[in-house]
């Protein structure tokens, strides 16, 4: 295994027929239309409104403004040759308050027109349920996920989804990253809602209420519209490679025990009944327990597992890391280097961000193996460029960083299948440069320039064209630029 990608070269014939290849977005991040169409706030609205929460002090008001630009949009998504578009439904715009009373026609009619409009294009409709954006009211009024009533009202809005959509979406993404709104959103607090006020450790009561919220969307699912829609349900899970930084059995154990806090935290419990042993054992009785009758409702209550992976680092074993709460309950340190003191790979712009193609392959692998070989969608994959006032249009284009990203990532995802891996789709993030949440504009993960200060027009950067050459077949070496 070398210390870097290097440049792998990958072509659509090292897939399965059949495999997806779609973009993603989210609703909070491209749409804007706050204030229209009867959309109710949402806690990224509200969230935004304290300018210090983002770095550049934007917010989603307008957004990319997708919400009136969805026809070139998808037009454009089209002509590059993706068959899938994975978008969020925004819970606002369908019930303003959440309460689940009466739908806004109006959220449902736009809903309706862009799953129209990309089915006409021939792009298959993957849709998230939950991308960050709660009804505010439902906040407010009783704590948003930290609340277990939360579990009916999103079943609620579940159901009114598959009764208006059901019949021509058919696959389903309930919740997407549980782990960063438990943990970025209720626990430190840099997502919306903002914390929960000096008791970080109810971050793990906004995780329990989302995988309940999650079985109980299946559930509804299965009860009132399988049979007549025949889709597929999945959650989507956040997970960086945990590669361990030494031999020493510590640091092996610590770097299984950062996985079981990333991911097993979420499918343990529906794949096996309950958290994962390393979990209670450091968090007591911080960790909340299901009952035997929830242990029965979520078990095996999911038909795939979305996952979205960035990065990956080295995980050593620390008694005592000096590190924030989250990592010295866990008892690990995070590393970005070799033990020769190289890198574990380049830095994207986010901080977080290492490229490090060779931890896909990793994770798919141990998903397969740990969860007796689930379908598996890529529900994100991606890396961003720092937002750059001073280059031109030429250069901001010529992203050759994320076209070896690309190439890097997709040659593991290619390896990790044939080594057993039941994965289905791949979709990048993201199609649209994007209000990238509390880093605002001042990242762009798209492989499509949007230019902010020219009336947010759509560009394709080289990593779009590349995709597009990729998934028409043309070998990788024909850099022509045929568009
Ligand atoms: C995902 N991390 O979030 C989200 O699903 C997207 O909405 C987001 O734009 C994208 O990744 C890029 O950030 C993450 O700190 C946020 O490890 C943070 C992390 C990972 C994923």
């Amino acid at each position: 295994m070398g210390s870097t990608g290097g440049e792998a070269e990958v072509a659509r014939a090292d897939f399965p027929d059949g495999f997806v290849f779609g973009v993603a977005t989210s609703a909070y991040q491209i749409e804007g239309a706050r204030r229209e169409g009867g959309k109710g706030d949402s806690i990224w609205d509200v969230f935004t409104e304290d300018k210090e929460r983002v770095l550049d002090r934007s917010n989603g008001d307008v957004a990319v403004d997708h919400y009136h630009r969805y026809k070139e949009d998808i037009e454009l998504m089209a002509s590059l040759g993706f068959a899938a578009y994975r978008f969020s439904i925004s819970w606002a715009r369908i019930f303003p308050d959440g309460l689940g009373g009466k739908v806004n026609e109006q959220g449902v009619a736009f809903y309706n027109n862009l799953i129209n409009f990309m089915i006409a294009k021939g792009i298959e409709p993957y849709a998230t349920l939950y991308h960050w954006d709660l009804p505010n009211h439902l906040q407010k009024t009783l704590g948003g996920w930290l609340s277990d009533k939360i579990v009916d009202y999103f079943a609620l809005y579940a159901e009114a989804c598959f009764a208006n959509f059901g019949d021509r979406v058919k696959r389903w993404i309930t919740i997407n990253e549980p782990l960063q709104t438990a943990f970025n959103g209720y626990g430190i607090g840099v997502f919306a809602p903002g914390g929960c006020e000096g008791e970080t450790a109810r971050c793990y009561l906004a995780a329990h209420h989302q995988i309940l919220a999650h079985a109980a969307a299946v559930d509804v699912y299965r009860r009132k519209f399988k049979v007549a829609q025949g889709g597929e349900v999945g959650l989507v899970v956040d997970c960086e490679w945990a590669e361990p930084f030494s031999e020493k059995v510590e640091d092996q154990i610590a770097a299984q025990r950062r996985v079981d806090f990333q991911l097993g935290w979420y499918l343990d419990p529906i794949y096996f009944g309950d958290y994962p042993e390393s979990m209670r054992q450091r968090l007591g009785s911080d960790l909340p327990t299901f009952s035997e009758k929830d242990k029965e409702f979520i078990r095996n209550k999911i038909d795939f597992v979305g996952l979205n992976h960035y990065t990956s680092r080295f995980i050593a074993h620390h008694q005592n890391p000096e590190d924030i709460y989250f990592y010295q309950v866990q008892q690990v340190e995070r590393i970005e280097k070799w033990n020769s003191g190289e890198k574990i790979g380049e830095r994207a712009a986010s901080e977080w961000l290492f490229i490090v193609p060779w931890g896909l392959r990793k994770i798919l692998n141990y998903i397969a193996k740990k969860y007796n070989n689930p379908t598996i969608y890529v529900t994100e994959n991606g890396m961003d460029e720092e937002d750059d006032q001073s280059a031109t249009l030429d250069q901001v284009l010529n992203d050759t960083t994320r076209v070896g990203y690309f190439k890097g990532y997709l040659a593991s995802v290619a390896q990790a299948i044939k080594d057993g891996a039941d994965v289905r789709g791949y979709f990048a993030w993201s199609f649209l440069d994007n209000f990238e949440w509390a880093m605002g504009y001042t990242k762009r993960f798209g492989i499509v320039y949007v230019d902010y200060k020219n009336g947010l027009s759509r560009h394709p950067k080289a990593s779009a064209l590349w995709f597009s050459r990729f998934l028409k077949g043309e070998a990788a070496e024909n850099k022509a630029d045929t568009n």
